[in-house]
């Protein structure tokens, strides 16, 4: 295992911005007077709402928020406003039967106390007209809001090791769902440890190791895709072409992007092959995912030049997207295929 410190991922797009002199949570302070801090803040009336984006790290951490405060508040609602789309998360939610509402069917006068946890109140549209009283997250911090209690710490590989802590200052053993729910977190938000975490993340993961379902957490993991999902692999193995190491698979429409980062994924791990393209069209834009080893390669410089000047294109050194509104493809890139995704790679990589 490889535990990084240093360098910020990226964060699905969020982040990214500057680091402002407040807020920011004081690092020195010890995890009792965080709880005590935190507790202080909620009183037995309190109706309080928890807004989340819903994934993995966010779903756990509300959890354990609702955990903390059971018999300190009157009720404790999560809501999150995107549709839960991916497998893996729809299987978490359901087997851990995790009650959650949307974002948009809440009435915000109904609380008394607003939380976000996994997120801060810039990263969304939707959550730039809530007001929080408290904000718990691990990426980096952002300008432009305030709230009575923050607790920004963007070494923490997963805001669920940061509510790990809590627990533990606060005396409270998870049960079974919520270790089963913070410890698959802690795995999605580190990449199995590949991507940056603390000690904190280590210890938290095997603090909660011992209390986790392992089976429970295999069952989410293992639900990669749906069987009607199957026939995109069709398709790619049908369409890949491989020439110089490199492997192309166009897809034509696919029902979600996240179906080609899947199989992009699932192709890179052929022995031989130093760089993956898959190709699909998704709504009215052409999305391409890269993945390539990392080694004196790096794709999210390739997705730039390819892509940059006509739609949205980065990532990082293994692996990269690209984002073009189909009105502004190059009549060369008309009637997409996996001819054309391999004649324009091969124009930028030697
Ligand atoms: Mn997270």
């Amino acid at each position: 295992m490889v535990f990084m410190s240093e360098g910020d991922d990226g964060m699905n797009g969020k982040g990214n911005l500057e680091v402002p002199k407040k807020p920011v949570s004081n690092k020195k302070k010890s995890a009792k007077e965080r709880l005590l801090e935190l507790f202080a803040l909620f009183g037995k009336e309190d109706q309080v709402l928890v807004v989340i984006n819903a994934d993995p790290d966010a779903i756990a951490s509300a959890m354990a928020l609702k955990r903390l405060l059971r018999y300190r508040v009157k009720s404790v609602t999560i809501a999150y406003p995107n549709e839960i789309r991916r497998l893996n998360n729809v299987v978490m939610v359901d087997l851990l039967k995790i009650p959650m509402e949307r974002l948009h069917t809440i009435k915000g006068g109904d609380f008394t106390k607003k939380v976000m946890l996994d997120s801060q109140p810039c990263h969304l549209p939707c959550f730039e007209n809530i007001t929080f009283d408290v904000v718990i997250d691990h990426h980096p911090a952002t300008k432009g809001w305030v709230a009575p209690f923050v607790d920004i710490r963007k070494d923490f590989g997963a805001t669920a090791s940061m509510l790990v802590e809590y627990l533990r200052a606060a005396g409270l053993k998870p049960s079974v769902t919520l270790a089963t729910a913070l410890f698959y977190a802690i795995k999605v938000d580190t990449k199995n440890f590949e991507k940056k975490a603390t000690l904190a993340d280590a210890i938290s993961f095997r603090y909660l190791f011992n209390i986790a379902n392992q089976n429970l957490v295999r069952k989410i993991e293992q639900s990669s895709f749906r069987r009607s999902e199957l026939n995109y692999f069709k398709t790619a193995l049908n369409e890949m072409k491989v020439s110089k190491q490199r492997l192309y698979a166009h897809l034509g429409r696919v029902p979600s992007p996240d179906m080609l980062v899947l199989i992009a994924d699932f192709l890179n791990q052929v022995h031989d092959i130093a760089w993956v393209f898959v190709s699909g069209l998704h709504n009215d834009k052409l999305v391409v995912i890269f993945r390539c080893d990392g080694y004196k390669k790096n794709a999210g410089r390739l997705a730039e030049k390819m892509f940059q000047s006509i739609g949205s294109a980065g990532g990082h050194r293994e692996t990269a997207r690209a984002e073009v509104p189909l009105r502004n493809l190059p009549p060369e890139m008309q009637d997409f295929s996996t001819r054309t995704l391999m004649r324009l790679t091969t124009k930028y990589l030697r």
